[in-house]
C-alpha cells in the first residue's frame, strides 16, 4: 500500500479509500488522472489509465528507482509490478506471468512494451553478448509483429488485431536466455474488408509508401494505396504513424532478428500478391467465368513462383471428388470465384503471419539448456490480448475476442477472488464473504460441449445442405431460450456481460467465418511453388482432393482450444495483473469520461478486487518461516524460543513490535494486513545483521 505520494494526488492504493464505494473509487481515479498519476495500486494489481500523451516516467532514473525494490516502497507503476514478477521468478524460482487486460485502446500494448523494456534494462548487468542479442531480438520482434498484426481501427490507430502471449526464459542468474511467442486469432477478414474509417494491416501501407521504387516496380505495384481495393475500402489511408519510417524500422528489425534476404523478399512478394489479387475481377460470358485482364495472373505467378495456367485454374475451378470416387473440375460461378479469391488472400496473410511468428520463435527459442548445469529455467509470461469489443456491427471476431476476455476474467476471479476467500476459510480467519459476479455461467454458455454456442455453430457448419446464418440462429434460439444470459440478436439486453451495453450480436457471415473454407486447389498451388519459403507455409498442399476427407476443425473450436491451452499455461504461474482503462473515446489527454470509465471499472471487477483486498491481508507467511526470518528482532525468540509453539513465538514478536492489531492468526499462517508492519520488521532486521555478524566474528575469534 504505497502512501508515498502526497495526498493532493489522491490515494495511490484504492485499498486506502475511506469507504469502498464506486463514488470514491471514481473520484480517486479521476483525480489521479488529472494530476498525471496514471497508475494506482489495488494491492499488487496495477490499474492504469491511458494518458494519451507522452509521459516522462519511463526513463533510466525511474527504472533505477524501482529495480529490486519492494512493491510498496515506490509509487504505483508498471515497473513495480514488473519488478515484483521478476523478483518472484529470480528469488523464489517461480514461473510468473503478467496479464494485461482492458478494452481496445486502453493501453495494453504500450504497457507490455514498457514491461519488456524494464526487464531488458534490469538484466544482464555484465553485458554478455549472447544475452544482449536475445534481448534485442525479443524487443525487435514487437516492431515486426505490430507491422503485420496491427491496424488502424476506429478505436485505436494502432490496434492489435491478434492476441499475443510471450514467454521470456531466464537462467539461474536471472538473465534472459530466450523466449517463445504464441499468437491468437489474427483478424484475417481485415485483409479483404475494412469498416469505414479503418485500415488494412499496417504492413500493406508500409510496403506501398516505404518500399523502394525498384522493389515496387519488380512487384508490379504502384505506390498509392488508393489504387488497391484491399487498402482503400475503409477510406482511411493515413494514420498518425509514418508508414515510410515504419517500413525502414521493420526492415531493420527483420534483419536484426535474422531473416535472410530471400525470406524478407518473399514476405513482401506475398503482400504484393494479396494486393494484386484484391484488384482481380471476374466476368461471366454467359457460359463460363473468366478473369478480367490476364496481366495480373502473370504477375501473381511471377511473384509466387508458380505457373500462370495453374494460377488462373485455381481461381476459376475447384477440384471435387464425386460420390463414385471420380475427380472432376467444376467451374466457379462469379460469386464463388470472388469468394475463393478473398479466402485465398486471407489465408495467404494468415499463413504469412503464422510463419513470421514461428520464424522468430526459432531464433529466440532456448537452445542447449541443461538444467543440471544451468539450474531451473524460469519463465515470465506477458499477455497482451485484444480487449472487449462492441461495435455497431459485431461479427465472429468480436464473438471470439469477447469469449476470450470472459475466460481471462474467469481466471482473474479464480486466482484473485476465489483463492483469496478460500484461503481465509481454510485458515479459520473470520471473514465476511464478498459477493462477486462469477462469469462461469457465460463461459459455459459459449463453450460447453453439445450445448454451448460453439457446439451449435459447429453443428450447423457440419450439416450438409444450405444452412444459413438465420437457420443457425433459429436453432440457437430454440436450444438456448431458457438460458438466463442468452438473448438472440432480436432482443438487445443491458446486462453487464461482454463489457458493453448490449449483447454481442450475430451478424451475417458467422457460419462462413467459422467454416473458414479454402479450396484445396489454392493450397496445392502454393505447395507447388518454386519458392521454398512460400512452399514451407503450405505443408498441407500436398494432399490430393480424395485424401482431404477429414473435416478440419472449425475456426471457433480451434480458437477455443488455443484459449483453453492459454488459460492452463497462465494458471500454473504466479499471476500479476495490469488492468487498463481508456479514459475517453476521443483519444484526449485531458478528458475523463466518467460514465465510460465507471463502466470499465465495473466490468473489470475492480470494486470487488478492492473489497477482497481490503478485507483481507496483504501478506501471509507460515509461522515457522516468519519466525526463522524475524526471530533475531526479539529477545524472547533469539536465538531460540522456549514457548509451546511457533505460533506463540510469532505472537510474542508481533506484540513486542506493537502491531498486534494489524494481524490475524490462522491455523498455520500469520496474516498481516498492511505491508508497513513487515517493512518495519525488515528494516530492524537489516540494521541488526551487521551487528550480528560482528558478534559472531568475535565469538569465533574467542574474544567473547
Ligand atoms: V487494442 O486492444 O490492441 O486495440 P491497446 O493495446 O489496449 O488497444 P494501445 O497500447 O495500442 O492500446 O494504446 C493506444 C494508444 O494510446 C497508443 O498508441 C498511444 O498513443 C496511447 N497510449 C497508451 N498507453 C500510453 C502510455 N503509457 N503513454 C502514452 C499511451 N501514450
Ligand atoms: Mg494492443
Amino acid at each position: 500500500m504505497a502512501e508515498l505520494e502526497g495526498l493532493e494526488f489522491g490515494k495511490s492504493d484504492f485499498v486506502l479509500l475511506d469507504e469502498v464505494t464506486m463514488e470514491q473509487f471514481m473520484e480517486n481515479l479521476k483525480l489521479r488522472f488529472e494530476k498525471g498519476r496514471i497508475y494506482t495500486f489495488i494491492g499488487e494489481v496495477v490499474v492504469s489509465v491511458n494518458p494519451y500523451r507522452e509521459m516522462d516516467i519511463y526513463g533510466k532514473e525511474t527504472i533505477d528507482a524501482y529495480r529490486g525494490r519492494e512493491l510498496y516502497e515506490n509509487p504505483p507503476h508498471l515497473y513495480a509490478v514488473s519488478d515484483a514478477a521478476y523478483k518472484a521468478m529470480k528469488r523464489r524460482a517461480k514461473d510468473t506471468c503478467i496479464v494485461i487486460s482492458g478494452e481496445s485502446g486502453a493501453g495494453k500494448t504500450e504497457a507490455s512494451k514498457y514491461i519488456m523494456q524494464y526487464i531488458a534494462a534490469i538484466t544482464n548487468p555484465t553485458q554478455r553478448a549472447e544475452v544482449e542479442s536475445v534481448k534485442n531480438v525479443l524487443l525487435k520482434s514487437n516492431c515486426v509483429l505490430e507491422a503485420f498484426g496491427n491496424a488502424k481501427t476506429n478505436r485505436n490507430d494502432n490496434s492489435s488485431r491478434f492476441g499475443k502471449y510471450m514467454d521470456i526464459n531466464f537462467n539461474f542468474n536471472g538473465d534472459p536466455t530466450g523466449g517463445h511467442i504464441n499468437n491468437y486469432l489474427l483478424e484475417k477478414s481485415r485483409v479483404v474488408h475494412q469498416q469505414d474509417g479503418e485500415r488494412n494491416f499496417h504492413s500493406f501501407y508500409q510496403l506501398l509508401r516505404g518500399g523502394s521504387n525498384e522493389m515496387l516496380e519488380s512487384f508490379h505495384l504502384q505506390s498509392d494505396p488508393a489504387v488497391y481495393t484491399y487498402t482503400r475500402e475503409g477510406a482511411a489511408i493515413t494514420t498518425t504513424n509514418n508508414d515510410r519510417t515504419s517500413h525502414k524500422a521493420v526492415m531493420s528489425a527483420l534483419n536484426v532478428i535474422g531473416f535472410s534476404e530471400e525470406e524478407i523478399n518473399s514476405i513482401y512478394q506475398i503482400l504484393a500478391t494479396i494486393l494484386l489479387l484484391g484488384n482481380m475481377q471476374f466476368e461471366c460470358d454467359g457460359e463460363s467465368v473468366q478473369i478480367v485482364g490476364l496481366e495480373a495472373v502473370n504477375h501473381i505467378s511471377e511473384l509466387t513462383a508458380t505457373d500462370p495456367e495453374s494460377v488462373s485454374k485455381s481461381l476459376l475451378y475447384r477440384t471435387v471428388a464425386t460420390g463414385g470416387g471420380e475427380v472432376i473440375e467444376k467451374g466457379h460461378s462469379e460469386q464463388d470465384a470472388c469468394f475463393g479469391r478473398d479466402a485465398f488472400a486471407k489465408a495467404l496473410y494468415e499463413r504469412l503471419f503464422g510463419w513470421i511468428v514461428s520464424r522468430i520463435n526459432t531464433v529466440i527459442e532456448v537452445k542447449d539448456y541443461n538444467p543440471m548445469l544451468h539450474g531451473k529455467n524460469t519463465v515470465i509470461g506477458v499477455l497482451d490480448i485484444y480487449g472487449f469489443e462492441i461495435f455497431d456491427n459485431n461479427s465472429f471476431e468480436q464473438f471470439c475476442i469477447n469469449y476470450c476476455n470472459e475466460k481471462l476474467q474467469q481466471l482473474f476471479i479464480e486466482l484473485i477472488l476465489r483463492q483469496e476467500q478460500g484461503e481465509y476459510q481454510r485458515e479459520g480467519i473470520t471473514w465476511q464473504h464478498i459477493d462477486y459476479f462469477n462469469n462461469q455461467i457465460i463461459v459455459d454458455l459459449v463453450e460447453q460441449p453439445h450445448k454451448g454456442i460453439i457446439s451449435i455453430l459447429d453443428e450447423a457448419c457440419l450439416t450438409v445442405g444450405n444452412v444459413t446464418d438465420t437457420v443457425c440462429l433459429d436453432s440457437m434460439d430454440t436450444k438456448l431460450a431458457q438460458h438466463p444470459h442468452y438473448t438472440s440478436r432480436k432482443v438487445r439486453q443491458t446486462d453487464r456481460k461482454y463489457g458493453g451495453e448490449g449483447d454481442v450480436t450475430f451478424m451475417e457471415g458467422f457460419l462462413d467465418k467459422n467454416k473458414d473454407m479454402l479450396f484445396q486447389d489454392f493450397k496445392r498451388l502454393m505447395y507447388n511453388s518454386a519458392n521454398p519459403v512460400l512452399k514451407e507455409m503450405w505443408p498441407d498442399g500436398h494432399l490430393s482432393i480424395t485424401e482431404v476427407t477429414k473435416r478440419p476443425l472449425t475456426a471457433a473450436t480451434l480458437f477455443k482450444n488455443s484459449i483453453v491451452a492459454l488459460v492452463d499455461k497462465l494458471a500454473c504461474k504466479e499471476p500479476y495483473y495490469v488492468r487498463c482503462i481508456k479514459p475517453n473515446e476521443m483519444k484526449s489527454p485531458v478528458l475523463f469520461d466518467d460514465a465510460r470509465c465507471q463502466h470499465q471499472v465495473a466490468y473489470l471487477g475492480l470494486m470487488e478486487n478492492v473489497m477482497v483486498r481490503r478485507a483481507g491481508f496483504a501478506y501471509r507467511q507460515p509461522y515457522s518461516r516468519f519466525l526463522q526470518r524475524y526471530k533475531m528482532t526479539c529477545e524472547y525468540t533469539w536465538p531460540q524460543h522456549l514457548m509451546a509453539s511457533d505460533r506463540e513465538a510469532v505472537e510474542t514478536i508481533v506484540t513486542q513490535h506493537g502491531f498486534q492489531d494489524d494481524v490475524a492468526y490462522g491455523h498455520t499462517k500469520l496474516f498481516v494486513r498492511t505491508p508497513r508492519s513487515l517493512f518495519t520488521l525488515e528494516q530492524e532486521r537489516a540494521a541488526l545483521i551487521p551487528i550480528l555478524v560482528l558478534f559472531l566474528q568475535k565469538v569465533w575469534r574467542g574474544a567473547l
